[in-house]
């Protein structure tokens, strides 16, 4: 997060980190995907999708806004689970700007849990209210009256990331907030995220989307290869599914193939849209037990538990 310091003579910029934060399943990643325009970090109906800090750039005339959406907070119990809700907790200690979403449906007691940490940072924070699609309007007004009194936000916006409802009212107050400064990133620049982790996660976001019970949490995406085929006119990318353990090989391959064979069409139609070409993927089915264990397992199947916010 180093900045360069301004040249004279330069118009005045602002910059400044905004970290998603929320319990899982909220809509954090459907947020900044739609603040965006374009899909950067993988969104599912199941609680955990993100499992890492994915940053999002909103360039916009002599305003750059850096968005972490980061992993759902939650009561982590395994390591795995430790470094997902360390790694939100991290981007909460390093940004300028607290984005809490909510989402209405939920009770908001249970929402509240999340205000403690929040309060710890001192930092300004606008409440999102999410989902507003799902409730009646008159329910709505009770409920910034009742999060209003828990905490002094700098807004309380209600919106719905899906119908895209409300965005341009958060991205103008985070705008109120930006300190002045220096771009960060290449204003044509829209996410930190490497092509190859990019590619893995959507391999990922297929599983989540089509596997259900332990499956999707036991299985992740090693990118192995990627390389442009030019005489072929084509992409080829070769990705491993490695799972927890033998028996979950039978549900991702499917009865002939099936599951694997549906997992890499949705996986190959969305990368040859955003990688504007013809697709090869091949897709490797592997167990490596206890993957989620330890940091070293964490590595070898490409996971970025090392990468810094
Ligand atoms: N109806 C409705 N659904 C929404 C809205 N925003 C998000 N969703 C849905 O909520 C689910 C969870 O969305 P995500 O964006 O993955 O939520 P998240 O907070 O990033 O979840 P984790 O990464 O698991 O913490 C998905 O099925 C979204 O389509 C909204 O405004 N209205
Ligand atoms: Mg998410």
């Amino acid at each position: 997060m180093e900045k360069e310091a301004r040249k004279e003579g330069e118009p005045k910029t602002k910059a400044g980190f905004v970290a998603i934060i929320g319990l899982p399943n909220v809509g954090k990643s459907t947020l900044l995907n739609q603040i965006i325009g374009t899909k950067v970090s993988i969104v599912s109906p199941k609680p955990q999708t993100t499992w890492f800090n994915v940053k999002g750039v909103l360039t916009r005339n002599n305003c750059q806004i850096i968005f972490v959406d980061t992993p759902g907070i939650h009561d982590a119990k395994s390591l795995f689970n430790q470094l997902m809700v360390e790694s939100a907790l991290k981007a909460l200690q390093e940004v300028d700007i607290v984005l809490w979403v909510m989402d209405v449906t939920h009770r908001p007691k249970e929402e509240e849990k999340i205000l403690e940490i929040i309060k710890k940072t001192n930092k300004p924070t606008i409440l999102v209210l999410n989902k507003i699609d799902l409730i009646k309007k008159s329910e709505l007004l009770p409920l910034i009256d009742y999060f209003s009194k828990l905490h002094e936000f700098q807004a309380i916006i209600p919106i719905s990331a899906l119908k895209r409802d409300g965005l341009e009212l958060v991205v103008e107050e985070i705008i109120k907030l930006l300190p002045e400064g220096p771009f960060y990133y290449d204003p044509s620049q829209i996410t930190d995220l490497p092509l190859r982790l990019l590619i893995a996660e959507i391999i990922r976001e297929k599983i989540f989307l089509n596997t259900y019970q332990e499956v999707p949490y036991s299985a992740t995406v090693k990118l192995e290869e990627l390389r442009e085929e030019p005489e072929k006119n084509l992409i080829f990318v070769q990705a491993t599914i490695f799972i927890e353990r033998e028996s979950q090989k039978g549900i991702i391959i499917g009865k002939g193939g099936r599951m694997l064979k549906k997992i890499g069409t949705l996986a190959r139609e969305e990368l040859e849209f955003l990688l504007g070409k013809k697709v090869y993927l091949e897709l490797w089915v592997k167990s490596l037990k206890g993957w989620k264990e330890s940091e070293t397992s964490l590595k070898k199947v490409g996971f970025p538990v090392f990468e810094k916010v």
